[in-house]
């Protein structure tokens, strides 16, 4: 029998085979391993085989991801740096990214201000969870999805607003800023429709640049809003780091490419260049 693990409780997994979950142990598969999102062969007690993963993430331990939603809001303060390196994530391991403003009801200006940055990034979705307001979210959903972003910006909230029932353990706003401590600690996958699941993670909420495997040639290229730029500078290995004759800048002084994006990769740049002397 086929399966789906959306659990693991040590070495005890909860897989959905058909419309029930049931909890395996694992038979002889040290040497693969087992993680959430992996999908299985099952007998009577035990999963007997793991089929072959389209991609594996790390930390958190998810497999076969299809889509990140990467959470922002406008409060705890926005790591938009930490959304860059997501969005190149999501491109290096096949996965589609999704941007996504919760707390839309703390205003509508910072919804357009990230829509205006990162239009051409990725697709830019918001919501609300205050009154359950995850539509956009829920046509986003599809195959293994999971969410992404830091630690308060809502992602739980997202999962029991979509499900309607509390779920995914929330954490108190005032208490986590204070400690900086995460609420979410397990990955799991909620199936909020049949065949679609969400991934609740506390993981991705820091991601080194080490991770993202890419060198500074290739970290242009997931600047797609540089592009059609970047074909009018004067060296085609032009890094757009430095004023002459730098199309990419000069677009980025008129306004017509997002500063913040630039500003961005400008830092992500230096911390390659700094990996590259260790
Ligand atoms: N105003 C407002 N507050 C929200 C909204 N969604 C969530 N919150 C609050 O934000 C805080 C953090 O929510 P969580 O869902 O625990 O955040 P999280 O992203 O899961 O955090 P970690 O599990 O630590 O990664 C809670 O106090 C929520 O009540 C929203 O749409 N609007
Ligand atoms: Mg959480
Ligand atoms: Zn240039």
């Amino acid at each position: 029998m086929n399966g789906l693990v959306i659990k693991k409780n040590s070495d005890k997994f909860s897989v959905l085979v058909g419309e029930k979950v049931q909890i395996f142990s694992a038979r002889n598969l040290k040497d693969v391993g087992i993680f959430v999102g992996d999908k299985v062969e099952v007998d009577e007690n035990a999963i007997s085989k793991v089929k072959e993963r389209k991609n594996l993430l790390i930390r958190p331990p998810l497999a076969n991801v299809d889509k990140m939603i990467i959470v922002i809001s406008k409060t705890p303060k926005p790591d938009f740096l930490l959304v860059d390196k997501l969005i190149i994530f999501c491109v290096v391991h096949a996965i589609t990214p999704v941007l996504c403003v919760n707390k839309s009801d703390l205003g509508e200006d910072f919804v357009n201000f990230v829509k205006e940055n990162y239009k051409k990034a990725c697709k830019v979705i918001s919501c609300s969870t205050v009154n359950d307001e995850v539509f956009e979210v829920k046509k986003e959903i599809y195959g293994i999805t999971t969410l992404a972003g830091q630690s308060a910006v809502g992602k739980s909230s997202i999962i029991n607003a979509l499900l309607k029932e509390n779920v995914a353990v929330i954490g108190d706003f005032s208490k986590k800023v204070e400690r900086g401590k995460q609420t979410t600690r397990i990955v799991e996958l909620y199936e909020i429709e049949k065949g679609k699941f969400l991934a609740d993670t506390a993981g991705f909420s820091k991601l080194s640049e080490e991770l993202l495997n890419v060198d500074e040639y290739e970290l242009k290229a997931y600047y797609p809003e540089f592009l059609k730029f970047a074909e009018k500078c004067k060296y085609k290995s032009c890094l757009h780091l430095h004023d002459q004759d730098c199309e990419v800048i000069n677009a980025v002084k008129s306004g017509k490419i997002s500063k913040l994006r630039y500003e961005n990769y400008k830092i992500l740049q230096e911390n390659l260049k700094l990996m590259k002397k260790f």
